[in-house]
């Protein structure tokens, strides 16, 4: 029997990690389809007109790429097992973490992808699974070969990571894991004792190419071996009551062991999510009659632990910041009091302040100015 919902996805694909676990958790039955190129060219792109994985197929008939949106979906359809705090800092505080999760922990997942031979045979023969899915065994690999040079090509020179920068991405990755693994000592995850929005956001770039390709995976299995046991918990949910009634951090606290989390997210990626908001602005203005903004609005220059390099903007990191702006924005008086003295305490506070001059919103999975 068909289950109602289907994802396509791939597990070597980095959202799709994310959109699996948390159906996984929310006890919503679905098949995983597999990407293959034939489901893109005869599904994914008519139906969403998009290349991009993964994609939601719903019982009504709806096709949903994007992470978010899925999740935004499924919440607003199974309410149980929510995987959105009810109280007003942690509410916040999932949502940066998701937004950093999905924007910005890309850069060590493709740095340790692409930068490490040792990742290849795995990479490139399920690369060529996905193209070419009935070739024999021992040539699939070659069949892989074009996705590989895209996305290690290209896709990484546009996300600005070279060997210029690899070293001062592993040291920032490699703290990241240290305070983790200390956080998890404490919490089974992000707020507490039960996923967010944020632990499934991380669980992007830290299942599909951090935990399970060979040489990143090593790492995290040696260095920092309770988040390796965090992404085999958020991939296994137990599914039961208990689990259900667990709760997120208690007295709507942020756990103080993820100060150097969000210390690193306001100091490293917030700079980025500024000048996103504004070349938006300046792409919008630039070009009045356009429908659609670009996925990418011009280049800027970034630093990762003092390294800097230049990288093409993508404008869809707004649309993820905007949640996070708006949380802040909808607290009531003593919660933003609350939010404020936490944001002093991690570095966030001027950062929450930044409103986009131009809004933007999602339309048949486009990103338009929202000039409503
Ligand atoms: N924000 C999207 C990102 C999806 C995404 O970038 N998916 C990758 C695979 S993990 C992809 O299909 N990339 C194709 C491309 O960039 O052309 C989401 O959360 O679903």
């Amino acid at each position: 029997m068909t289950e109602p919902y289907q994802l396509i996805a791939a597990e070597v694909s980095l959202y799709s990690g994310k959109a699996r676990a948390y159906l996984r958790y929310k006890g919503v039955s679905f098949d995983e389809v597999l990407a293959t190129r034939h489901v893109l060219t005869r599904v994914v792109k008519p139906r969403t007109g998009l290349t991009m994985i993964p994609v939601l197929l719903t019982p009504e008939g709806d096709a949903v790429q994007d992470t978010t949106a899925i999740i935004e979906a499924i919440e607003a359809k199974h309410p149980s097992r929510s995987v959105r705090p009810s109280t007003g800092v942690l509410g916040l505080a999932s949502k940066l973490l998701e937004l950093y999760g999905d924007e910005w922990l890309l850069m060590p997942a493709m740095h340790y992808r692409w930068h490490y031979k040792r990742n290849m045979p795995l990479i490139l023969r399920e690369f060529g699974e996905l193209v070419a899915p009935s070739l024999p065994k021992l040539l699939t690999p070659l069949a892989g070969l074009p996705l590989a040079a895209y996305f290690g090509g290209n896709y990484g020179r546009a996300l600005g990571i070279s060997s210029r920068n690899r070293d001062a991405i592993e040291r920032s990755y490699e703290a990241l894991l240290d305070d983790l693994n200390r956080h998890f000592s404490e919490h089974d995850y992000l707020l507490g004792a039960r996923p967010c929005e944020g632990d499934f956001g991380f669980m992007g770039p830290l299942y599909a190419h951090l935990y399970r390709d060979p040489a990143p995976g090593a790492l995290m299995r040696t260095r920092a071996p309770r988040v390796a046991r965090w992404v085999e918990r958020m991939n296994a949910p137990e599914g039961t009551e208990s689990e259900e009634n667990r709760t997120f951090a208690a007295e709507d606290e942020v756990p103080q062991t993820l100060d150097p989390v969000f210390k690193r997210l306001f100091s490293e990626h917030w700079p980025v999510v500024a000048d996103t908001v504004a070349a938006v602005d300046r792409w919008v203005r630039e070009h009045p009659s356009a429908r659609r903004i670009s996925r990418f609005v011009g280049k800027h220059d970034f630093a990762i632990e003092g390294v800097s390099h230049s990288r093409w903007i993508q404008s869809f990191t707004q649309w993820m910041a905007q949640h996070a702006l708006d949380a802040y924005a909808a607290l009531d008086a003593p919660d933003k009091a609350r939010a404020d003295t936490w944001l002093e305490r991690v570095g966030g506070r001027r950062a929450m302040q930044l409103a986009p001059p131009t809004r933007v919103r999602r339309e048949h999975n486009r990103l338009v100015p929202d000039r409503a």
